[in-house]
């Protein structure tokens, strides 16, 4: 059987190939088309979404420093008050004292409250060297050993807190020093000067979760030595003076508490006869006047909030405030509840 070989039509090849090509150019230019416009119009959504994240972000940052600016010139005004007004006092039903409620600005609002860093403990007034020959132990080395011991805290963590301030290597009595701390699993040092913080109080040795919570109720952190001031103790300070462990502290009921305006300390130790004697004796440094203050402000701008705590010096004697930090990580408290 004869088999019928066909030669393929060289020109009808050359005719189409062509054609196919060209199709399948076309086809790969629109799909390439089609790729680009998606990435553009993507890469569009996410440039404006962080166009705008950037600028409510800097109008937010701008609503706090705004804050803080309102309330240096409350603490100013304060000031000016005061020095018009003698004895200079600062206590808790002063203009400064009283949380502002949240104010409505376009598209969100601005909170503000302003605390006395003088209401607390401060753990960076208990001093770091001991005064030889001294014939009593120093007030507010009393008052932090009276704490640690009130709160059941381990003795050797009082010894550790001064090592951890003070500035040497000399470890003093059951304390520690860098050579302790290095050894650690995740090695860290002591700042060997004022702490900067509250919870470093943590990396000194083992504490129940209860004990720090008590803590943080009556102690704090202020750049420097500070005396308690005996108009804005917290409810937990004066507890503690009294003897009162935080946890033990009573609820309190919703009528609005009254503050006190001692305009001198004695006044204070005058109405507080059943605190230690030791203690009373201890508040040889406490004051009616306070330099130190936090300022806690929060904004809210078009859905976003952000919040911040500025650390401010007020001069005792000409009112000029100084900003010390600013923090961005803490939590705000609102001491408003939302109504309908
Ligand atoms: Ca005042
Ligand atoms: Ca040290």
């Amino acid at each position: 059987m004869a088999v019928l070989l066909l030669k393929p039509n060289r020109r009808c090849l050359e005719k189409r190939t062509p054609r196919g090509v060209a199709v399948l150019t076309v086809l790969l230019i629109v799909a390439i088309g089609a790729s680009l416009a998606y990435a553009l119009a993507s890469q569009q959504a996410m440039v404006m979404a962080q166009a705008r994240h950037v600028l409510v972000g800097d109008a937010l940052n701008d609503l706090l420093l705004g804050g803080e600016v309102l309330s240096r010139q409350i603490l100013f005004n304060d000031h000016i008050d005061d020095i018009a007004n003698a004895p200079q006092t600062d206590h808790l039903n002063e203009e400064w004292a009283v949380a502002i409620p949240p104010f409505e600005i376009p598209g969100g609002f601005i909170e503000i409250q302003i605390r006395d860093l003088h209401d607390c403990f401060n753990l960076n007034s208990i001093p770091t060297t001991a005064v030889a020959g001294a014939a009593t132990a120093d007030p507010d080395t009393v008052l932090g050993t009276a704490l640690f011991t009130l709160l059941d805290l381990d003795p050797a963590l009082h010894d550790r807190w001064f090592d951890w301030t003070d500035d040497n290597q000399e470890v003093h009595r059951g304390g520690a020093e860098d050579n302790e701390y290095t050894g650690s699993e995740v090695p860290y040092r002591t700042p060997n000067g004022p702490a900067g913080h509250l919870s470093e109080v943590r990396l000194l040795g083992e504490m129940e979760y209860e004990q720090w919570q008590e803590l943080q109720q009556v102690a704090c952190i202020a750049p420097e030595r500070t005396p308690l001031n005996v108009n804005t103790l917290r409810p937990a300070t004066l507890a503690f003076l009294e003897g009162v462990r935080p946890v033990d502290l009573p609820d309190l009921d919703d009528k609005d508490p009254e503050f006190p305006e001692y305009e001198h300390p004695d006044d204070f130790k005058s109405a507080h006869t059943s605190i230690e004697t030791n203690i009373l004796t201890a508040l040889t440094f406490a004051g009616v006047i306070s330099e130190y203050f936090e300022v806690n402000i929060r904004a809210e701008l078009d859905g976003e909030t952000a919040s911040m705590v500025s650390t401010l010096h007020r001069d005792k004697d000409n009112g000029k405030i100084v900003l010390l930090g600013r923090d961005y990580s803490r939590r705000f408290v609102s001491k408003f509840t939302a109504t309908e």
